[in-house]
């Protein structure tokens, strides 16, 4: 036994040694995972018309035009809105300037005014 001893100790060493280069990779490989590749946030201004808004979910639902800085199409579609007090006295109608702010798959609206 006791001249195998230090061959393992070198080996725990060594595998202590190489722990933290072994997570951060798999800490790099992690974050582009959920969507197939890095996604760093986008941020775009438009305008749109409110076709609805749930208070109570802080989500509010936008026709809007292109917005080119996050690729996106005129389209109508709910936004997060973040703080949810944006959408205090918005209603079904509105005419409004926002900002989104766009990651991966997930989107919220950081700023909103009536026009
Ligand atoms: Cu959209």
């Amino acid at each position: 036994m006791k001249p195998f001893l230090p061959t393992v100790l070198a080996a725990a060493l060594a595998a202590a040694l190489a722990l933290p280069a072994a997570a951060a990779d798999n800490m790099a490989n992690m974050k582009g995972m959920p969507m197939g590749k890095p996604d760093a946030a986008k941020t775009g201004h438009a305008t749109g018309v409110v076709t609805g808004v749930d208070a109570k979910m802080a989500m509010v639902t936008i026709k809007h035009g292109a917005i080119p800085s996050v690729g996106w199409p005129a389209m109508t579609m709910s936004f997060k809105a973040t703080p949810a007090t944006l959408l205090k006295g918005v209603k079904a109608g509105d005419k409004v300037a926002f900002t989104v702010k766009v990651k991966g798959q997930d989107n919220e609206v950081t700023a909103l005014r009536k026009q």
